[in-house]
């Protein structure tokens, strides 16, 4: 027997995301993931100065502009020929991290705790519960409210198996505050250098504006010591005790099995980053080519050439056209669907062991949990990945800002040529991030941008292959179809971003 689930919106994913999935015999047997709004980005920066476009495409996300600004500057800087500064890169690197840790802490607290949580049990529970009884308050009152949405984003929500063991419910819900607290401490260290957050103004072509002080950079310790001991201490804990209640979910949820890392965070000016390139396919590592990336959209509601690069892609939309059913493209890697993230960043590090930490790591985790590496491919590796990588990203932090160097200048000064073209590519939180800039008469005559979630959450390309979060959910057993949790359980793992995958 077979029904037919309409998930929409999925709730706690930024943007509009719709999903669409055939239930047979109990397991889920087709997907389809729909980009519900267009936003036009890319048109947007036709005809203006370039050095608007790392200003602009910040406003395509609240939760990653720092990394859209730094794509942005990347393709500036190869289009003016330009090598920043020592400060510069560090400050980039401090400003980018800043922005991965607060939304490492807010996809797993905010956006998918809950998916965990038993919140009923916290809230029948008489005895001492360390902290929790304003929100508990909170939430009580609000149940008693006539308001459409009586406690969001706690209730309502799927009936499902939460965590049975109710010290660790409340101490996860503890935590959940605290984890809005990090993530003021992670904006405020991206806004010490960036100026203001969200929407940093520090990013330029050539390396960033800040000249640094003495005290800024001891500012900046005080803010990474605290996150990393929420990392630490808060955290990688939480993400394993959800694993270790939740086994199975390192059988669910597994997906294309082929992973892109653009690679983030340069170390040097001759290549070297902390988290480096790659695509593993079959399990074994690749060089990352960009030129075989394409872009398809016979099932997206664009009129414009499919299986396209980017640097000469186009974005025409057309919402009336027919067979299409999502605002999302559709990225291809030689032809094959990729999924980013980290997940992707943590599996390409461990094939090319280019990280000790990391490594170490997740070698750790994996004994830990006596699972092979293979696992990681699931719900629950994608939730463990995101938190591994947190903290090596953040254990960094305090070396470069050790490493910055007061009063020295963190840009070179440039002049925009009347044409040229450049391509900058870095990972977002999210995944693998791409601007593709070209200029012509000292303007942009075209900027395309290929965004982590529009990989993650792609439809169909134009060979008919579904997307990353469309293939993991395929197979997905659905124990009550009025109750889908399963499945937007996977689909969280993958932390999607609608608002940044449309652009
Ligand atoms: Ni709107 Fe973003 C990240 C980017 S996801 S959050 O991370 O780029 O596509
Ligand atoms: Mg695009």
């Amino acid at each position: 027997m077979s029904q037919t689930l309409h998930i929409d919106p999925v709730t706690r994913v930024e943007g509009h995301l719709s999903i669409q999935v055939d239930v047979t015999d109990g397991a889920v047997s087709q997907a389809w993931s729909v980009g519900e709004s267009f936003r036009g980005f890319e048109a947007i920066l036709i005809g203006r100065s370039p050095l608007d476009a790392q200003q602009v495409t910040q406003r395509i996300c609240g939760v990653c502009p720092v990394e859209h600004g730094i794509a942005s500057v990347l393709a500036q800087d190869q289009a003016y020929g330009l090598t920043p500064p020592d400060n510069g890169r560090l400050l980039r690197n401090i400003m980018e991290a800043a922005n991965f840790i607060q939304s490492h802490i807010l996809h797993f607290y905010t956006l998918s705790a809950i998916d965990f949580i038993d919140i009923a049990a916290v809230l029948n529970y008489q005895g001492s519960d360390g902290g929790l009884s304003y929100l508990k308050g909170w939430i009580k009152s609000q149940l008693n409210s006539t308001s459409y949405y009586p406690v969001a984003p706690f209730l309502p929500r799927y009936d499902a198996q939460y965590l049975d063991s109710l010290d660790l419910n409340c101490a996860i819900l503890r935590n959940y505050l605290r984890a809005l607290e990090a993530r003021t401490d992670a904006s405020k260290l991206c806004a010490l250098f960036g100026g203001k957050l969200p929407h940093v103004a520090s990013l330029v072509p050539g390396g960033a504006t800040q000249k640094v002080d003495e005290r800024q950079i001891q500012e900046g310790l005080i803010l990474i010591r605290r996150l990393r001991d929420f990392v630490d201490n808060a955290y990688i804990p939480d993400v394993k005790s959800v694993a270790k209640a939740f086994p199975s979910y390192f059988n669910l949820g597994r997906g294309c099995e082929a992973f892109l890392a653009y690679g983030v965070f340069p170390e040097d000016n001759a290549g070297n980053q902390l988290l480096p390139r790659g695509v593993l396919n079959d399990w074994a590592l690749e060089t990352m080519d960009p030129a075989t990336i394409t872009e398809d959209v016979m099932y997206s509601w664009f009129s414009s050439g499919s299986h396209l690069h980017p640097s000469v892609g186009e974005t025409v939309a057309a919402p009336d056209k027919a067979g299409a059913y999502s605002w999302v493209k559709a990225p291809r890697y030689d032809g094959e669907v990729m999924e980013v993230g980290p997940l992707a960043r943590v599996l390409v590090n461990y094939a090319a062991n280019s990280n000790a930490k990391l490594k170490a790591l997740v070698d750790g985790l994996l004994a830990e949990l006596g699972r092979p590496l293979t696992d990681l491919a699931s719900v629950m590796g994608r939730h463990a990945a995101r938190a591994l990588e947190c903290k090596v990203i953040a254990d960094r932090v305090e070396d470069w800002l050790n490493t910055l160097v007061p009063v020295q200048d963190g840009y070179v000064a440039f002049t925009i040529p009347a044409s040229g073209q450049g391509v900058g590519l870095t990972e977002a939180a999210r995944g693998a991030l791409g601007h593709w800039l070209q200029i012509s008469n000292s303007v942009v005559s075209r900027y395309q941008c290929v965004v982590p979630t529009t990989w993650n959450t792609s439809p169909r390309d134009d060979l008919g292959q579904p997307g990353p979060i469309e293939q993991a959910l395929v197979g997905t057993p659905i124990a009550d179809p009025a109750n889908p949790i399963e499945a937007v359980r996977v689909v969280r793992s993958f932390d999607p971003c609608l608002s940044c995958a449309v652009h």
